[in-house]
């Protein structure tokens, strides 16, 4: 099913909310007040509302330490998303988990990752027990190209096809494994093609058209949902800023970065919904709100107060 047209001035909003959310920890990071890593996905912010908005509420989603635009599309909270960054207790995992471990199960986020490929199992987890319990959810696993080379995802790949679990295996293809341009590490960088040797169905997906994500996800959750099986998708995308904070970017030209710019996928976005007939003044007015759930979100997590000393070992331990 393609993406109903009245979804796209939201998703415009959304796809904003994310890039001003990682331009504001960008902020807070350099002024010193953010903790840890920051992986952020500018650029990649049409994989990310496509594939979610597909998605039912009952449905799961598990992503990797780039994956801030994954959880805000998927309903997490950005109030509750911003105050982990800070590291408060108003945060998704109380201010314990940082950047790399949202998690919000009441809107079916089983968890960011920090582990390459660490979130693929733990949704063919959640497919297995969606299928034992006899229910219709699915699971969607995002993580980039580089995970295709870790033992665990081609051994989740095969159990699913051999399980026919409802999981949908979403590759987010930037390019680069951290600093390293994927040809160098990997024998066949189309990973749809590997996938599909485990006899799933597998396709390539334009990861900066929102739209092509929102109907390819469909098409897969659907697949998956009858009780066909999983489903493979690989989106290619672009990855604008560096792979984290303080990246020299050495191993790419800013020639290279620049041309990429060209069809970044909000940009994209705008011009679709000109040609649709919206004004400039109806997409300036979606980017104010969007900037203003940001502020919103930054004021409640810098009031929010930090996590006790004496909570530090509880939702550790089950
Ligand atoms: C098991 C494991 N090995 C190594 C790392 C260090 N590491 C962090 S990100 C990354 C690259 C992953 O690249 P890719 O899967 O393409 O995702 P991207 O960062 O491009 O989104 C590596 C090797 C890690 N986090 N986990």
């Amino acid at each position: 099913m393609p993406m109903p047209p009245d979804l796209l001035p939201p998703a415009y909003r959304q796809m904003h909310v994310i890039r001003k959310f990682e331009e504001t920890i960008r902020d807070l990071y350099q002024q010193g007040r953010i903790r840890g890593s920051f992986h952020p996905c500018v650029g990649q912010e049409a994989v990310a509302v496509g594939a979610n908005w597909a998605l039912k509420p009952g449905d799961a989603l598990s992503c990797t330490y780039r994956g801030h635009g994954h959880a805000l599309a998927k309903g997490l909270d950005p109030q509750a998303a911003m105050a982990e960054m800070l590291g408060k207790s108003g945060g998704c995992s109380k201010g314990k988990g940082g950047s790399m471990h949202f998690t919000d199960p009441s809107v079916g986020l089983i968890g960011a990752n920090a582990i390459v490929a660490g979130g693929v199992p733990h949704a063919a987890g959640f497919a297995l027990a969606a299928q034992m319990q006899g229910k219709d959810s699915v699971a969607l696993t995002v993580f980039g190209e580089g995970a295709v080379n870790q033992g665990v995802f081609l051994e989740t790949l095969n159990l699913a096809v051999v399980w026919k679990l409802p999981v949908i295996f979403l590759c987010e293809n930037n390019l680069y494994s951290e600093m390293t341009p994927s040809h160098e590490t990997t024998s066949n960088v189309a990973t749809h093609q590997r996938a599909a040797a485990f006899g799933m169905p597998a396709e390539v997906v334009d990861g900066n058209d929102v739209e092509a994500v929102y109907a390819a996800v469909e098409k897969a959750a659907t697949h998956a949902r009858l009780g066909q099986g999983p489903y493979y998708l690989e989106a290619q995308t672009y990855r604008l800023w560096g792979h984290m904070m303080g990246d020299p970017e050495v191993y790419r030209t800013k020639d290279e970065v620049a041309q990429a710019r060209q069809n970044e996928p909000i940009a994209r976005l705008a011009q679709r919904l000109l040609s649709l007939g919206y004004t400039q003044a109806n997409l300036t007015s979606l980017e104010s709100e969007a900037a203003a759930i940001i502020a919103a979100a930054l004021a409640f997590a810098e009031a929010s107060p930090p996590p006790l000393p004496a909570s530090a070992l509880d939702d550790i331990f089950a």
